[in-house]
């Protein structure tokens, strides 16, 4: 195996025997054909669509989600991964058909084989097939930015909302990858295309979450426990939360947050639930110890799943993109009718497990604050702006993004900690679990951390920065008292760092390492033109952004 697509890389280069994430070889081997027989099906739907033929929303929805579960630690199942190959290859044998001439298309387009020739196949087609080591950067930089993009397309779609440009977009640029006459110098600017497609995707899912479920205001989120039995649900997907909370409704069964579902309680439509009690834990990495001590089941709607311990691996259920072999998978019964109507899941399997189980053991009590997306800061915009025409508010500091495990990662508590009083963190993804308990107060009643919500919700941050330029008058984003100290893990990052890029974004600092996958040159070229750095010690730092 070679997979190097996310922080936890090993020795930052690449894993090669076992992920340390979990992912095992064989895994391994058929995600990497899995994306192979994906990049093929878009090379087909793209001509397809030159032809003038229409895309079936199924098709677009099996190829975002063909991406989706690729990403790390999303799904550990490899019989769901062989099993989406067998359909994408299916699907892409019968548009082949309608195809007026298949003589111009990739080799990865025409590949057709049957399980006993996967493995040799995608021993063929991993990440070093592309020999030329920038061309196979970027390749890697536009196929994961593709995966986050794939990520957000899903909640958006779960949520009815779809965006053909979107899709037609990401299958195009999937099939660039295949395209050997393609130059370093394209792939940069579809690299930063794809950030264009980002944002657009980004937009879609705030829509689509916002005209469902209201727009997130300021909500204090509770850390402590009831005395009843629970699920807790983890992960991004706001649909399966609805579902499980209309579900749970008169059963005695509470429901908690993990995670990057903390933003849920933010947005008015789920306040209503009275057996919606707060927030359980901190960021993904933590729950091997979290997730015992709950007691009730868990339910995983997309990453970050970490390979269970036995002593709770029974209580852990997936969904969606989400798998892990020996747990069980909540369907979608929609799908299985062979409709596209919306998503519908019945998850009494889990209902009735809680019931059986213990109430959850408290591991922390008080509040934390959040809901400051974009329509919560712009109200706030009259009080924002005084406190910063009048010095009180100095600086912001985008903090957006992931968290992990890496000890290296302190350097997020410790440098918000460092911060001076009055600066403001912008903070959206489970990266600010590393200081959102931190009481770090508030400036003028504006809080020092405000929480735009889930790593999507980044969406908002640009949102807030491009406002703000509008009402200081200037001509350029990166004239705004704002610095962009964002710390990445997986797939999810890599399009939010595009789609900054792309909105002109300059001098982001990205750690605690930067990508394995970018190549030297390839960084140079992001040092060169957009300013991208990395992290150093927590007081060099202070001095670089505070001293200049
Ligand atoms: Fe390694 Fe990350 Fe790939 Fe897992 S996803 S195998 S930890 S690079
Ligand atoms: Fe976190 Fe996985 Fe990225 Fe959505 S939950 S930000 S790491």
């Amino acid at each position: 195996m070679f997979c190097y697509q996310c922080q936890e890389t090993a020795g930052c280069t690449c894993c090669t025997r076992v992920g340390v994430c979990g992912k095992k070889p064989d895994l391994a081997a058929m995600q990497d054909l899995l994306v192979f027989v994906t990049k093929g099906l878009s090379a087909v739907t793209t001509q397809l669509r030159a032809e003038g033929v229409e895309i079936s929303t199924d098709i677009n929805h099996l190829i975002t989600l063909n991406l989706f579960v690729t990403i790390t630690n999303a799904n550990f199942d490899k019989d769901a991964i062989v099993s989406r190959i067998h359909t994408s290859l299916e699907v892409k044998r019968n548009l082949i058909k309608q195809l007026s001439a298949s003589s111009s298309l990739p080799s990865a387009a025409l590949w057709d084989g049957t399980e006993d020739s996967f493995e040799e196949k995608a021993a063929e087609v991993g990440v070093l097939s592309t020999k030329d080591e920038d061309i196979r950067s970027l390749r890697e930089l536009i196929t994961y930015g593709l995966k986050g993009l794939s990520a957000y397309s899903k909640h958006a779609n779960a949520l009815l909302h779809d965006d053909e440009n979107v899709d037609a977009f990401l299958q195009k640029a999937l099939a660039a990858t295949l395209d050997d006459s393609l130059g370093a110098e394209e792939l940069v600017a579809l690299a930063l295309e794809v950030g264009k497609y980002g944002v657009d995707g980004m937009a879609l899912l705030d829509k689509a979450n916002t005209e469902t479920y209201g727009n997130p205001e300021i909500t204090k989120v509770n850390i402590g426990v009831r005395n009843n039995p629970a699920i807790l649900v983890s992960g991004h997907d706001l649909k399966d939360l609805e579902m499980l909370l209309e579900q749970t409704q008169g059963t005695g069964v509470d429901v908690y947050t993990h995670s990057e579902m903390l933003p849920a309680h933010y947005y008015p439509a789920f306040k209503k639930y009275q057996n919606f009690v707060g927030n359980y834990g901190n960021a993904w990495w933590k729950q091997k110890d979290e997730f015992e001590a709950f007691h009730g089941p868990i339910l995983m709607t997309t990453n970050c799943i970490v390979p269970p311990k036995d002593s709770y691996k029974d209580r852990l259920y997936t969904t969606g993109a989400a798998g892990y072999p020996g747990c069980q998978h909540i369907g979608d019964i929609s799908a299985e009718n062979g409709s596209a109507s919306a998503v519908n899941k019945d998850f009494t399997v889990i209902i009735e497990h809680a019931k059986k189980c213990a109430p959850p053991a408290q591991i922390e009590e008080g509040e934390i604050i959040g809901g400051f997306a974009h329509a919560q800061v712009l109200a706030l915009a009259d009080q924002i702006v005084a406190a910063v025409k009048s010095g009180s508010i100095k600086k912001f500091v985008v903090m957006a993004g992931c968290d992990g495990r890496a000890k290296s990662r302190n350097y997020y508590s410790d440098f918000a900690k460092a911060l001076p009083k009055d600066t403001v963190i912008l903070t959206a993804g489970c990266a600010k679990y590393k200081y959102n308990k931190l009481n770090l107060g508030d400036i003028n009643g504006i809080p020092r951390v405000l929480d735009a919500g889930q790593c999507n919700d980044s969406y908002s941050l640009a949102v807030i920065a491009l406002k703000l330029k509008e009402v200081f008058g200037l001509d350029d984003i990166n004239e705004l008292p704002i610095i962009y100290n964002i710390a990445w893990y997986e797939q999810k990052a890599v399009i939010v760092l595009l789609s900054l890029l792309y909105l002109g974004v300059k001098n982001i600092h990205l750690g605690p390492t930067l990508p394995a996958f970018l190549s030297p040159n390839v960084a140079k070229v992001l040092m060169e033109n957009f300013g991208i750095a990395g992290i150093d010690t927590v007081e060099n730092d202070m001095k670089l952004f505070f001293e200049k």
